[in-house]
């Protein structure tokens, strides 16, 4: 472990166009369970997998359930960023990290201070009504009991992708370019599960490709680091 912390702290001394990529992992470590680790929300028990919950033909179909889920299980009211989220920010501050590519939809890298993030799946933190787009607080997603409204009658949702929905065109390409500009990519937290957003890190073309999660990943075998090891306690020591 040790001299992957001197390999890792060497590859960031020698980078100035790092990219952080990152997902769910990244958030365990401030409360925030993730899909798949080993407290994720596939092992608790709910009617149905988090990820069908999660998915636009349920939220059209049985909205209720929906936004039950949401304000239990993806809303966390006083979390706080952790080591790496505060990290990435200090890095970003000292102009050797460039962009950060997430998965989250917590809203915790920007609260650390980080400003160049791109949100693949969208943020709980921002809402608007499905059938106007009208733009509310996101507060009326993320408390309450009932379904929310918009004076249209349509549902006011969280601006979220959900499965089975497009990602953003621009958020994508403006990710892309700046893995492929990288000169290290950090990939963190992420089970590389889901897509399209897991296939961004193709367009990573250098050789520090790094890559820290509990567990195994896809892409360990094309890392010239891996480290399986809580990314908060990893980045203590950078
Ligand atoms: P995932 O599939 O749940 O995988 C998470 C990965 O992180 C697993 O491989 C874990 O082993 C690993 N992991 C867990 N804790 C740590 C830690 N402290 N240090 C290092 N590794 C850790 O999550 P992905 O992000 O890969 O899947 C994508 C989904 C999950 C996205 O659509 C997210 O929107 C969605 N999600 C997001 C959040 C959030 O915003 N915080 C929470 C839960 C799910």
């Amino acid at each position: 472990m040790d001299e992957k912390i001197v390999k890792l702290r060497e590859m960031v001394r020698d980078s100035d166009n790092i990219v952080f990529f990152g997902g769910a992992g990244v958030s365990t470590e401030s409360g925030i369970p993730d899909f798949r680790g080993v407290d994720g929300l596939y092992k608790q028990k709910w009617k149905y997998p988090p990820e069908t919950i999660v998915s636009h033909s349920f939220f059209e179909k049985n909205p209720e359930e929906y936004f039950r889920f949401h304000r239990e299980k993806l809303v966390i009211d006083g979390v706080k960023p952790n080591t790496a989220h505060l990290k990435l920010a200090e890095l970003e501050r000292q102009g050797k990290l460039k962009a950060i590519v997430t998965q989250n939809i917590d809203g915790l890298h920007q609260s650390a201070g980080s400003k160049t993030v791109f949100e693949l799946h969208g943020s709980i933190m921002r809402a608007y009504c499905s059938k106007c787009r009208k733009v509310y607080d996101a507060d009326v997603v993320n408390h309450g009991k009932n379904v929310p409204h918009c004076t249209c009658g349509g549902i006011i949702r969280p601006d979220i992708v959900l499965y089975e929905e497009a990602l953003d065109d621009d958020v994508v390409s403006s990710a892309i370019r700046y893995i492929r500009n990288a000169d290290m990519l950090i990939i963190g937290g992420t089970s590389l599960n889901v897509y399209p957003a897991a296939g961004l890190i193709n367009y990573y073309r250098g050789d520090r490709l790094v890559l820290i999660n509990r567990s195994e990943t896809p892409a360990d075998r094309y890392a010239d680091l891996v480290i399986h090891a809580k990314i908060g306690e990893v980045f203590s020591q950078i």
